[in-house]
């Protein structure tokens, strides 16, 4: 079993609905530890960043509007953020997430138990989950800095910006 990490997402629907002690709650019994929390107001260029693999689908502008939580009012605009880290911690939170289309969803997964498709389409699954480790590594470097996780997970550099040296991302 693989000790790894991965970047979990309560979606802004999911803040929306009060769902985050709920959320959290069913992740805690995959004792896995928490080693990067915040909250964050998602612009469209990380958005964009985020679903690149999307752009194209039909559903990618409302996807947009979603993460971003527009679709709720300017508000909305807000989603937490964690880092987690765990033996198989990947495929232990995908399963208790469960699959992409909250109708489809496990009953008592995450998904199936609080999502729901709305009238327009969206799919408002409430939580984001890496589906691998190479995904994980790609969306926590995108979502955090260095010093925002507590502990030494992937490779960082040291560079001089406006004289002051900066710890980012080795990438
Ligand atoms: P995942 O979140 O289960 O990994 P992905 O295929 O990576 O699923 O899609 C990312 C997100 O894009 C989904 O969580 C959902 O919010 C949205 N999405 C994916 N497929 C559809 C669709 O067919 N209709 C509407 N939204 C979708
Ligand atoms: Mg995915």
């Amino acid at each position: 079993m693989a000790n790894e990490q991965l970047l979990i997402l309560i979606k802004p629907d999911g803040i929306r609905r009060s769902l985050t002690g709920n959320i959290l709650d069913k992740l805690s019994q995959l004792r896995m530890t928490i080693i990067g929390a915040k909250v964050v107001k998602v612009s469209r260029e990380l958005a964009e960043m985020h679903y690149y693999q999307l752009k194209g689908r039909p559903f990618f502008d409302e996807l947009l509007d979603y993460i971003q939580g527009k679709i709720y009012g300017e508000s909305w605009n807000k989603i937490l953020a964690f880092v987690y880290q765990g033996e198989d911690a990947i495929s232990k939170t995908r399963k208790v997430t469960g699959v992409t289309n909250p109708e489809e969803a496990d009953p008592i997964s995450i998904r199936g138990a609080y999502g729901r498709i709305t009238t327009k389409g969206v799919y408002e699954n409430v939580i984001h989950c890496s589906s691998d480790s190479l995904e994980a590594e790609r969306e926590i470097k995108l979502w955090f800095k260095p010093q925002e996780i507590v502990k030494d997970i992937y490779a960082i550099k040291r560079i001089i910006v406006d004289k002051e040296e900066k710890v980012v991302w080795d990438l």
